[in-house]
């Protein structure tokens, strides 16, 4: 076959299989199903819904993201093993859920690092949260975003705590992840760890004497409804959600989808980070007007309590903190 021939055929295989590619992108569908363990009225689920309608109307009905909130489906742990598992699904959960496959997480995830959700922004930004990113899709997690900011987690008690040893001996509910468990233990308190979807009750029955979390969780869930009336500002860790997708069934995803995914969970982080920046003294005299009280601690008795957290643990990279606390100083 002379060479003019043969570059036809070529080129005629080429435009072939690019358009049974656009073909296969104009036909692709995929259904994932994304789990979380917020209530209705807190606004992690209202921006979820409103991201996933978002990447279906704009995916033109390609890409179907089923959300599934209160732990209707596997969550916290478990939600992030069906993404390593290849699941067609996606995880939020706090970045200490992944501290069990990078831990570098656990360290982003510490105790009293941040004064402010932007600080938590900025740092997720650097080369140091990419790098971290990229150990995660070593392990098969694709981190769509980790800055879905729910609030800085306080103590919801009976009783009014301003020490660490007011602590003593009280049971405190905390989510499973060993970072929360550390750092209540480290606060003084007995950590108790149980599923969200338990808390309440647990308080009710006074199986524990109080839980952790913030305004948003407190007015969000009706905390506030029952005998805990009493938030203490420890501001222990700043509340956050990342979203997680397993990296096979990224891959396979067509990166014109992939941008658009990609694109609407970005802007729904930072939709939802300067929603509650401006709701938050609203929801604080919401909360009030129920009869909570709020009360300032002894913020450097807890910060030396905590300090102990901030020792390097197995699989971290050398100097974390330091580069971690580093950026944050070049912020202040
Ligand atoms: O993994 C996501 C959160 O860290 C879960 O925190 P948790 O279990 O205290 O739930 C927060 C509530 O707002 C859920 O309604």
């Amino acid at each position: 076959m002379n060479i003019k021939k043969s570059l036809s055929v070529l080129c005629a295989g080429v435009i072939l299989s690019l358009g049974t590619q656009a073909m296969a992108a104009d036909d692709y569908k995929l259904t994932l199903k994304l789990s979380h363990v917020f209530s209705p009225a807190e606004q992690l689920t209202k921006s979820m819904d409103l991201v996933s309608e978002a990447i279906l109307k704009k995916t033109g009905g390609a890409i179907n993201i089923q959300t599934f909130p209160q732990a209707q489906l596997p969550a916290y742990k478990e939600g992030v093993e069906q993404v390593v598992r290849g699941a067609k699904f996606i995880s939020v959960e706090d970045p200490s859920f992944i501290g069990d496959y990078v831990p570098d997480f656990k360290a982003l995830y510490a105790p009293m690092l941040y004064r402010s959700f932007d600080e938590y922004v900025k740092l997720v930004q650097t080369q140091m949260v990419a790098d971290m990113k990229t150990k995660a899709e070593a392990q098969g997690i694709k981190i769509l975003a980790l800055d879905y900011i729910y609030g800085f987690r306080n103590l919801i008690t009976q009783k009014v705590i301003k020490t660490p040893a007011d602590l003593k001996g009280m049971k405190i509910r905390t989510p499973g992840s060993k970072s929360y468990i550390d750092t209540l233990s480290a606060m003084g308190a007995v950590a108790t760890p149980l599923p969200w979807g338990e808390t309440l009750s647990a308080v009710q029955q006074g199986v524990v004497d109080g839980l952790e979390g913030s305004e948003f969780t407190n007015i969000g869930t009706k905390v506030y409804e029952g005998p805990t009336k009493n938030v203490a500002n420890t501001h222990h860790i700043l509340g956050t959600c990342g979203v997680y997708i397993s990296t096979k069934v990224w891959s396979e995803i067509p990166a014109k989808y992939q941008a658009i995914i990609q694109d609407e969970f970005t802007k729904g982080a930072n939709h939802m980070v300067e929603l509650l920046k401006s709701q938050h003294g609203g929801v604080v005299k919401e909360l009030e007007s129920f009869g909570v009280k709020f009360n300032d601690v002894d913020g450097e008795a807890f910060r030396s309590a905590l300090a102990p957290l901030y020792k390097e643990q197995k699989g971290m990279t050398p100097g974390v903190f330091k580069t971690i606390f580093t950026e944050l100083d070049s912020m202040r």
